[in-house]
């Protein structure tokens, strides 16, 4: 009798997590049992091809009558990065905050301006590990909006958030996910950025200003976060995001480019807005524009890949993880290792969707000489 109960409740509480599993949750790390109540519970969609490059790169108004800006919605799901918060909250991708890999590549494309290869490369990525491959949608954010009964069942977590695979530690204006909150926007780490620019910068984020604000943040995960972790392939999107804000959050009609102004910067990190009449960067962002200013960033406090060990002050270097000079080891381990850790049980159409996305993937890296990982079987 007792076991027949059980049997029932845990068919219920199954049968809740199935209902509750919203649409562009992530599949990645769930059970064999868990993959086959929730897979035919979700509606499929074809997956479409990702877009090819802008045929012009001119800088455009983007921030135009078709574009406003608008706060999110009591529903509207925003996350940890203000390039992707500024483009739902501008309408270039849904204002719901999600959105399908080609919807962002078009988005990321048209309204900031970066290359395709790069577009591909990290909405490929995050959609590996944080998105739904079935249904083809992705969300900005990592906050499920609550459905099903009350209280609400633990969150089911979709959006960039899969620690220390993508979303990462050592951000600019967000904390470390030992602290709680790695989403939101944090004024005091905001007043920093502003102070190094003001020390480094004579008032405004530049070059100079990346290299030291990026060591400046190592250096406090360092001294205070027991669970640092710095490696591939967050040691990569840690050192790109230094350079992001001067690549795209600078108007592309500007005389003098590569700095940065306070009012403009806090627009776009605090709350994912455009300034008024913002034109696009004139450049079109692709790896190999990208790759040297990681480079440049890196070179003034070379510090390589590694972790603390549980406790602060205990920096240990991992040479398994990809480093700035091998970037085929970034995309072979975060196929071989990250993905395919993620999706051990992976089969049928989920096991597809897979390949196909990996395939989309390469389509990023291979004009970098990097060898394609065989698909999985
Ligand atoms: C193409 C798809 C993109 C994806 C999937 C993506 C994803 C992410 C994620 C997950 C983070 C958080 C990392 C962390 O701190 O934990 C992040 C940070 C960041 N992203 Fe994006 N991003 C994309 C495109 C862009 C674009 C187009 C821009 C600029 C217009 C941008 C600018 C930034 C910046 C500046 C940060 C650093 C925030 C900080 O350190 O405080 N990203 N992005
Ligand atoms: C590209 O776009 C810019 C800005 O809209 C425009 O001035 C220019 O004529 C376009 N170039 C071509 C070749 O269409
Ligand atoms: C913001 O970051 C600072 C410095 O890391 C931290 O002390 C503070 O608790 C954070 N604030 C919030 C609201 O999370
Ligand atoms: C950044 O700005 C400061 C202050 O104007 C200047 O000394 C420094 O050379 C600039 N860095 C770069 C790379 O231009
Ligand atoms: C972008 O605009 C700047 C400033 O007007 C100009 O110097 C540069 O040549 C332009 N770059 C491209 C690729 O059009
Ligand atoms: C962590 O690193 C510190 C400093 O290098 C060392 O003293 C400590 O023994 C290490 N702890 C572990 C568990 O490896
Ligand atoms: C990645 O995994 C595939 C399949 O297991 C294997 O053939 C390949 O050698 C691996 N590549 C690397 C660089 O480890
Ligand atoms: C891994 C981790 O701690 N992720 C957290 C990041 O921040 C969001 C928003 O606060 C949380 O929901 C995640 O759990």
């Amino acid at each position: 009798m007792a076991r027949l109960l059980f049997a029932i409740l845990a068919s219920v509480i199954a049968l809740d997590l199935v209902l509750a599993f919203p649409s562009y949750a992530s599949l990645a790390g769930l059970s064999a049992r868990e993959l086959d109540e929730i897979i035919p519970t979700l509606e499929r969609r074809v997956i479409k091809s990702p877009p090819g490059p802008l045929k012009n790169t001119s800088a455009v108004l983007v921030n135009d009558h078709l574009h406003p800006w608008r706060p999110a919605g009591k529903d509207d799901i925003r996350g940890p990065c203000p390039g992707l918060n500024a483009l739902a909250s501008h309408g270039w991708l849904p204002r719901n905050g999600i959105a399908s890999p080609s919807q962002i590549i078009t988005a990321v494309q048209e309204g900031f301006n970066m290359g395709n290869d790069l577009a591909l490369v990290v909405t490929y990525a995050a959609h590996l590990v944080d998105g739904n491959l079935l249904t083809d949608l992705l969300s900005i954010g990592g906050k499920t909006p609550k459905t099903g009964p009350d209280p609400p069942k633990p969150a089911i977590v979709g959006g960039l958030n899969t620690h220390a695979v993508f979303e990462g530690d050592t951000s600019m204006t967000r904390g470390d996910a030992f602290f709680g909150d790695n989403h939101s926007f944090n004024e005091t780490l905001f007043d920093q950025f502003v102070d190094f620019s003001n020390k480094f910068g004579g008032g405004f984020y530049n070059v100079t200003v990346a290299q030291e604000l990026r060591f400046q943040r190592i250096q406090q995960s360092i001294a205070t976060n027991p669970q640092f972790s710095f490696i591939s392939p967050r040691y990569f999107t840690a050192f790109a995001e230094s350079i992001f804000p001067l690549a795209f959050f600078i108007d592309g009609r500007h005389e003098t480019p590569f700095q940065l102004d306070m009012t403009v910067a806090r627009g776009f990190f605090q709350d994912g807005r455009m300034p008024d009449g913002f034109f696009r960067s004139n450049i079109s962002w692709t790896l190999d524009k990208i790759g040297p200013g990681l480079d440049v960033v890196f070179s003034k406090h070379p510090i390589e890949p590694g972790a603390n060990n549980g406790t602060v002050n205990s920096y240990t270097l991992d040479p398994n993880s990809a480093d700035l000079s091998n970037f085929c080891k970034l995309y072979t381990d975060f196929v071989n290792i990250t993905v395919r850790g993620l999706y051990p049980n992976a089969k049928g159409t989920l096991l597809a969707a897979l390949n196909k996305n990996l395939e989309f993937f390469f389509e990023g890296v291979k004009d970098q000489g990097c060898e394609q990982v065989p698909p999985f079987v």
